[in-house]
């Protein structure tokens, strides 16, 4: 059987809840198609984060790498289109705050992703989920992940790419300012895009 890596991430910064670690955990095993589902929450961690993300493909050895995080303020689920050679923006968790840096001296500006993004938007809106494509993934942990999944699907000839969420209910009742879906829901909709990349393949 096919893998699909979904990787979530860790609470940050002061989102004291990540839904996307609940979702890949509750997802993990799961078969949907050909593909089983190998899951993992990584740490907001511009090393070890990223380190441990980048040995765990060459671990599981993936056939389908989908990564999810959430994007604060977004009222829709966001499939992005591309991920930047740039890292920059807030400190991780670990408070190490990159100014300006590239992820990769010798690598692309720029990768796009190869997922089925206008499909996966069609299906949500059609099943009643706000949906959009996204042309920014930011210069934080979430960018950093999709170029090095990218960059990994780009060598092996594999599908690869990453989806940005909504906060959950709970968060957005903490924040006060920010829109929330509900858990069921977010889960919900990130089923419904892992089962049209499936369809894509
Ligand atoms: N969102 C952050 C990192 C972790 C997460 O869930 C981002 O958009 O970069």
């Amino acid at each position: 059987m096919k893998k699909l890596f979904l990787t979530g991430f860790e609470p940050f910064l002061d989102y004291h809840v990540n839904p996307t670690w609940d979702i890949v955990e509750k997802l993990n095993g799961t078969v949907i198609g050909d593909y089983k589902i190998v899951s993992k929450g990584l740490k907001v961690d511009f090393k070890d984060g990223i380190e441990e993300f980048k040995q765990a493909l060459e671990d599981i050895k993936p056939d389908m790498i989908i990564s999810l995080g959430i994007a604060a303020g977004r009222h829709k689920v966001t499939p992005e289109r591309i991920a930047i050679n740039i890292k920059d923006g807030d400190a991780d968790n670990q408070g190490y705050q990159p100014i300006d840096e590239l992820i990769d001296e010798e690598g692309p500006d720029a990768y796009l992703t190869n997922l089925p993004i206008r499909a996966m938007v069609n299906r949500l809106l059609n099943e009643g989920y706000p949906a959009e494509i996204s042309n920014s993934a930011g210069t934080y942990l979430c960018n950093n992940v999709m170029y090095e999944g990218l960059k990994y699907a780009t060598k092996h000839n594999i599908l690869a790419g990453f989806i940005h969420i909504p906060m959950n209910f709970e968060l957005a009742c903490k924040h006060g300012k920010y829109p929330g879906w509900s858990n069921h829901d977010l889960l919900s909709a990130v089923k419904i895009c892992l089962e049209e990349a499936i369809n894509a393949t």
